[in-house]
């Protein structure tokens, strides 16, 4: 498969001003009559040739201006038609079988209702097209199709006529006005139940808003509904943005490849982030549907009314919208809760990306193809880039940077540049040097040192980037630094200041009056860096009990449990870390988080929970995954034993708060399943005890989601009597929504259980599981790969099942099948003995024949 390059982007020969499309609907051959209107783009070089992209079709019937025409060609998949003048209107049939398409791609079937997928290249697959995201038409769509079959036809935009018509059928018509590139388009019949509300407007524009769900599903879209009010109100109240049609739909779908999909006034949905109710979602369910909810809405005008030039400016969209539904959902919530949220997915998904060998700028320079690039660095890492201008800007100045954009913009394909000069212009930022967190692929190294001067301290900072593949030098980044200057003996907490690294080294004073200053830094998360400092054990124990800056407190304890557990691993003398190798350090700082009133439980929630195997892992050049779970597994031991009445206690408190959705109740419920784990890794007995009264007081009238799932996910990782009785009683009670039967199968995937295994070789072959949903495939084998300690079996069983699963699901949806590569991509890391194993399953899929472009991008570029 050829290479794309970003500087080979040269604008479309060719305009298509309107799209006029005619579905005849049915699930096994549907038939699609395409009009296109076209005209001679005057911004392009001139050229006859049409060329319309292709992928698996074929051109039943071309007409130019309703002649036939048979001097058209195929190249490859792509169709081209030679056009004599300047303007045309080209009209294609083509017949598709969307019952067949188990790619998830273009128009295909679920359940016995039609939707699409076409971001970023389904569209291809249900007509020919330029199918690229700087062709922008207006799209009038007709859908015809038996009413017993496909009750509700929706497409984008405004439905403009419906009837009946012969033999039971009946079609309606949509109209969107505004115009919109081919990735946005989408279609939905099917027999649905809608849940209805609506929407005025801050300039009194009334919007009816629609949730169509399957009818099993109906009365679990009322949290999606709310969602989608508060979100549409922020956009107004925070960014200005209006919503623009008299409509606004929401799809449910249960096979699903992404989380959801922005088509212009038809959103289509995973059911994942559409349906809650308290009996089977966790209160983490529900952020993420409010969540998902915001960021797809907000692409309606940070995507939607700009979009993207080509797809290497996908961050333009992404990113931006990433930042904007943060900055939503810590509105909603707790602000320093999402942010610690935030900062641990990337640094435990992002990062490793990073320093991999599928590193890659926020704005790639090539690709294959263009679906491996919907990564974590296109789109948290391009959240952090955008954030950094805010940080930078201030929050006014930064919105009239947004405004200048949105107004500038509005209507076109834009890129990631156009995106950086609305700031400097609306925001009045010098973002010269600033580009490079665009072009540059890479974490960038903080190392800070503090020495004490006469009246304060002095700081020298350095920065490096380490070489990434294809980008061997790397040159400073401007970083912008939030810290503060504590006095450990004093207590006094210092005033927070920004401060910007811009050169590789800099230094400057602090003034400081006191005997013990602390240096708290890159507060807030301001910068997506690494920080390395050597701070005394001491300072990090003060920061961890005493730092006002809620993200420092936890950096601090992060820090003091990564200390010491990479000594361990090690095997460094413990010494260094003080009385029982640090350990007594971390137990008196989870004491104090634990009886510290100040924070509520959702920030203790917060500081109890140890950095993950991955994010050690990360702090090491070459690691050995079996010592880092041995370590880490003797700490949280030794603590669940050295706090067992705290942890005890901290359950009991915990379990007599009530079962509703305020910040208390669910705070309670996440301390208390984290005094579970630790309590499991100290006393077995005990917690097996405790997490079977809280799975069964779970089952009681209008218990939750949450508590059945933490006490079942701790119980999966025992050996109890009560393990097998109540994974058996999950499973009968919810035996008929496969979202918790995704969760059944999840956390049998990620349980501690010394078999997990072979517990996973065994579900896989459960009459449930079928690799042709998504989120089914997903939910044992990515829940597998997240449980370090199994998928690094040392044996190489892990890596073998993976590498199968790879290879079954290839032919059948290359999309996720790429997803399960990455994992076994990161083998240059790993201790020689597994890395050996993990690259033997690269080469095993590697060598199949008729690889997808998306598998054989990850897995080539995984071998390097
Ligand atoms: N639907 C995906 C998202 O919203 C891709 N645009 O991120
Ligand atoms: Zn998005």
């Amino acid at each position: 498969p050829p290479m794309i390059l970003r500087e080979d982007y040269r604008p479309f020969g060719w305009l298509v001003p309107n799209v006029r499309l005619d579905f005849t609907l049915g699930l096994a051959e549907t038939t699609v009559r395409a009009d296109l209107q076209v005209a001679r783009n005057p911004a392009a070089d001139s050229t006859p040739v049409l060329r319309l992209n292709g992928d698996g079709l074929n051109p039943l019937e071309v007409l130019v201006d309703g002649a036939v025409m048979n001097s058209w060609v195929m190249e490859g998949p792509d169709l081209l038609v030679t056009l004599p003048d300047d303007a045309h209107t080209v009209t294609i049939t083509t017949r598709i079988d969307p019952a067949a398409n188990s790619q998830l791609m273009g128009l295909y079937a679920s359940g016995g209702m039609l939707c699409t997928q076409c971001e970023a290249e389904g569209f291809r697959r249900i007509t020919f097209f330029p199918d690229r995201p700087d062709v922008l038409s207006t799209y009038r769509v007709r859908m015809t199709g038996p009413r017993a079959d496909f009750p509700v036809l929706l497409s984008n935009g405004d439905l403009v006529g419906s009837g009946d018509g012969a033999d039971g059928t009946h079609w309606a018509e949509w109209h969107d006005p505004w115009p919109k590139p081919s990735y946005l388009f989408a279609l939905v019949a099917g027999d649905l139940m809608v849940q209805r509300d609506s929407f005025t407007t801050m300039n009194g524009r009334e919007v009816d808003l629609g949730i169509y769900v399957r009818a099993e599903d109906e009365g679990r879209t009322d949290h999606a509904m709310q969602s989608l009010k508060r979100s549409m109100k922020w956009d107004e109240e925070v960014f200005g943005r209006e919503y623009d049609l008299g409509i606004f739909n929401i799809v449910a779908v249960s096979d699903f490849n992404m989380g959801a999909m922005e088509n212009k006034g038809l959103n289509v949905f995973n059911t994942k982030y559409v349906l809650a109710d308290p009996d089977t979602a966790t209160d983490g369910d529900y952020d993420a549907v409010e969540g998902v909810i915001a960021h797809e809405y907000f692409h309606n005008w940070s995507g939607n009314r700009i979009t993207c030039r080509d797809w290497f400016q996908l961050s333009l969209k992404e990113g931006f919208t990433v930042l904007r539904d943060q900055l939503f959902s810590q509105d909603m919530g707790s602000a320093p809760v999402k942010r610690i949220e935030d900062v641990r997915v990337l640094r435990s998904v992002q990062f490793p990306e990073d320093s991999g060998p599928l590193s890659h700028p926020i704005r790639p320079d090539s690709f294959r193809e263009i679906s491996n690039f919907y990564t974590a660095t296109v789109y948290n890492k391009g959240a952090e880039v955008i954030r950094m201008m805010r940080t930078m800007a201030g929050p006014e100045r930064f919105r009239a940077g947004c405004d200048l954009y949105f107004q500038r913009h509005d209507g076109e394909a834009a890129t990631c540049e156009d995106f950086v000069r609305a700031m400097e212009d609306g925001a009045g930022l010098d973002l010269r040097q600033f580009r490079r967190w665009y072009s540059q692929a890479g974490t960038p190294q903080v190392r800070v040192a503090v020495a004490s001067v006469e009246g304060g301290v002095e700081l020298t900072l350095s920065q490096t980037t380490p070489a990434t593949p294809g980008q061997e030098g790397k040159q400073a980044v401007p970083i912008p630094l939030k810290l503060a200057l504590h006095d450990r003996a004093t207590g006094t907490l210092g005033e927070e200041t920004l401060l910007m690294l811009t050169g590789a080294e800099q230094r400057v004073t602090l003034p400081h009056d006191g005997d013990a200053p602390v240096l708290s830094v890159n507060r807030g998360f301001s910068a997506p860096v690494v920080i390395r400092r050597d701070l005394a054990p001491d300072d990090l124990v003060f920061l961890a009990a005493r730092d006002d800056d809620p993200f420092a407190r936890y950096e601090a304890m992060q820090d003091l449990v990564v200390g010491h557990l990479l000594s361990a691993v090690r095997g460094e003398a413990p010494e260094k870390w003080g009385a029982e190798g640090g350990r007594a350090a971390i137990r008196d700082v989870l004491a104090t988080v634990l009886a510290d009133d100040g924070i509520d439980d959702l920030m203790r929630g917060e500081l109890l929970i140890l950095p993950g195997e991955t994010y050690l892992a990360e702090q090491l050049p070459v690691a050995d995954p079996g010592r880092i779970h041995t370590a880490r597994e003797a700490l949280k031991g030794w603590l669940g034993q050295a706090l067992e009445g705290e942890f005890l206690a901290l359950h009991h408190r915990a379990s007599r708060v009530g079962n509703g959705f305020d910040a208390e109740a669910k705070g309670a419920r996440k301390v208390k399943t984290q005094a579970l784990v630790f309590l499991a890794a100290g006393n077995p007995g005990l917690a097996a005890e405790l997490a079977t009264a809280q799975y069964d007081a779970s089952c009681e009238p209008g218990g939750t989601m949450t508590d059945r799932q933490g006490g079942l996910l701790v119980l999966a990782g025992l050996d109890s009597p009560a393990r097998t009785a109540r994974l058996l009683d999950f499973y009968n009670r919810h035996q008929d929504n496969p979202l918790v039967i995704d969760k059944w199968f999840s956390l049998q995937a990620q349980s501690l259980h010394r078999n997990a295994l072979a517990h996973v070789q065994a579900l896989a072959q459960h009459p449930d599981f079928t690799l042709r949903n998504p989120n089914r495939a997903r939910s044992l084998f990515m829940a597998f790969v997240g449980n370090a300690n199994a998928f690094h079996a040392p044996g190489g069983e892990g890596y073998r099942m993976i590498a199968d699963t790879v290879l079954a699901l290839d032919p059948l949806n290359p999309q996720t099948a790429a997803r399960f590569v990455p994992p076994l991509g990161r083998w240059r890391r790993i201790e020689p003995g597994r890395a050996a194993l993990m690259r033997e399953q690269l080469e095993r899929i590697a060598a199949a024949p008729r690889l997808s472009r998306d598998t054989f991008e990850q897995v080539s570029r995984s071998l390097g």
